[in-house]
């Protein structure tokens, strides 16, 4: 009898043991470049995203993912290493990661050291050269370029005169997918997909459309009629902190747009038909990895990431592109499909639980089998296998103007509440509550101030405390980690 329980106890803890046990699954992220969610499967009825949708027909689609930083190189950072940015303590553009943080342990580092091979095609870092070596294939991300003389020849003219401004802001030669930079990082995959089909491997596919500029193959231009978009209202919020948004000097920096404070409905069309036409090519790109991925018979054995580094306006408040913590820069698409061979595997199921791209690293860790990075970013296996599973009170995003003042901001799922501090002192500036209930992605009005909020702005307040305490340290202090 005693025997027999003995075995028992074997048996469990040996079970337990496999269940933990590194399982050699594979991991194929997608990590596309300004992307917000206006794709099929998130209900938008104009964009043609037919790939993108069929792996969420595969898997969990997220529809309150929040990226930690509305812009690339601290939200990629942030996502590589699962740590917030005030954890890191870079919230520029220009700072490279390892320039000033060589402490801490990356995805990539954390996979290679446990024998995974890992590749990063494109845009994954915003500084390539964070990592670079870590990465078994690595094939950088390259500049972008236009393919029409006329836009050739105005690149040449400017750069002769040493003038800043870049070239056009959309282009759509009818040329084929390899002419522009996503679909030759499609071609790289497919062959990194080949070189490690016998290796457990982490690899990173980095698209870098819908970012500016929109340059796409006119085929995927000829998808959208002008005529189907919407120009959306031009008005900011009532009371919004004038420090709120950017000037959206990223877009005026090209050749075509005019250096103004409201772009006309026309442009706003074209433009919205360049990023939807950058969406589509992207997709495209994406429908040929997973076909490759089929092919190799490697789908039943990979998981599949597909996530944005944060979100963008399209004309919202008269504004453009990210650079904000308004709702629209922070949420994200999210979608995560796992290996075909896992047996509770939910297909086409949707989860309303807030989630961060921080959660992406710790994921990916627990599929893998791997024991858990401690960082800030927490493992959301449980809503991959029961997505309408009870979560976080909250999700949390930042965004600085200047180094003197920092925006803190928490979302419940249905209200934004953001603080303007001193970056230094933490002493309040200035707050902003806005109702984003009904999946409304547009604040219409600031009612930080207003009495009949008072309770819903101390509860944010308390959500908001969790995170970002009014008596923590300066955000250039350089935190631990
Ligand atoms: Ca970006």
């Amino acid at each position: 009898m005693r025997s027999i329980y003995f075995f028992i106890i074997a048996f469990s803890m040996l079970s337990n043991n496999l269940l933990v046990a590194q399982n050699n699954t594979n991991v194929l992220v997608f990590i596309v470049d300004d992307l917000r969610d206006d794709l099929g499967c998130y209900g938008n009825d104009i964009v043609k995203s037919p790939n993108i949708d069929a792996l969420a027909e595969k898997g969990v689609l997220f529809n309150k993912a929040y990226a930690q930083q509305g812009i690339c190189a601290p939200s990629r950072m942030s996502i590589l290493t699962g740590l917030r940015p005030e954890t890191i303590g870079i919230y520029d553009i220009f700072t490279p990661m390892r320039k000033v943080r060589k402490d801490i342990e990356s995805m990539p580092q954390f996979f290679k050291a446990n024998n995974y091979k890992t590749a990063s095609i494109g845009k994954v870092y915003h500084h390539g050269r964070d990592d670079k070596d870590v990465w078994d294939i690595y094939h950088s991300k390259e500049p972008n370029s236009y393919v029409k003389k006329e836009n050739k020849d105005l690149i040449a003219r400017l750069k002769k005169e040493k003038k800043k401004v870049k070239g056009p802001a959309f282009e759509n030669a009818d040329v084929e997918d390899e002419a522009y930079k996503d679909g030759r990082a499609a071609n790289y995959a497919i062959a990194a997909l080949k070189t490690l089909k016998d290796d457990p491997f982490l690899m990173f596919v980095g698209l870098s459309k819908p970012h500016l500029p929109f340059n796409a193959p006119k085929k995927y231009w000829d998808l959208y009629n002008r005529n189907d978009f919407k120009v959306p209202s031009r008005q900011k919020p009532k009371d919004m902190y004038k420090l709120a948004l950017s000037k959206w000097g990223e877009l005026k920096n090209y050749s075509n747009i005019p250096n103004i404070d409201a772009l006309n409905d026309d442009l706003t069309k074209e433009l919205t038909h360049g990023y939807y036409a950058s969406i589509s090519y992207i997709d495209a790109q994406i429908g040929k990895i997973m076909n490759t991925l089929d092919k190799l018979d490697l789908r039943k054995n990979t998981l599949i990431v597909f996530m944005s580094d944060h979100g963008y306006k399209l004309g919202e408040y008269g504004a453009w592109c990210k650079h904000s913590n308004m709702e629209l820069d922070v949420r994200v698409p999210l979608i995560i499909s796992r290996e075909l061979n896992y047996k509770a595997k939910t297909n086409g199921s949707k989860s309303d639980a807030l989630v961060e791209n921080i959660d992406i690293f710790p994921t990916i860790a627990e599929i893998c089998g791997l024991k858990k990075p401690k960082i800030d970013g927490k493992s959301i296996v449980p809503l991959l296998n029961d997505p309408l599973k009870a979560w976080d009170a909250a999700a949390y995003s930042l965004y600085p103007r200047g180094k003197k003042y920092m925006g803190c901001t928490v979302t419940d799922g249905e209200w934004r509440y953001t603080e303007w501090r001193n970056s230094v002192s933490q002493e309040l500036l200035f707050t902003e509550l806005y109702n984003h209930k009904n999946n409304n992605k547009v604040a219409d009005k600031n009612v930080a101030a207003d009495k009949k909020f008072k309770s819903v702005k101390k509860r944010m307040k308390a959500l908001l405390q969790v995170q970002f305490a009014a008596d923590r340290a300066s955000f250039y202090t350089t935190p631990k980690y």
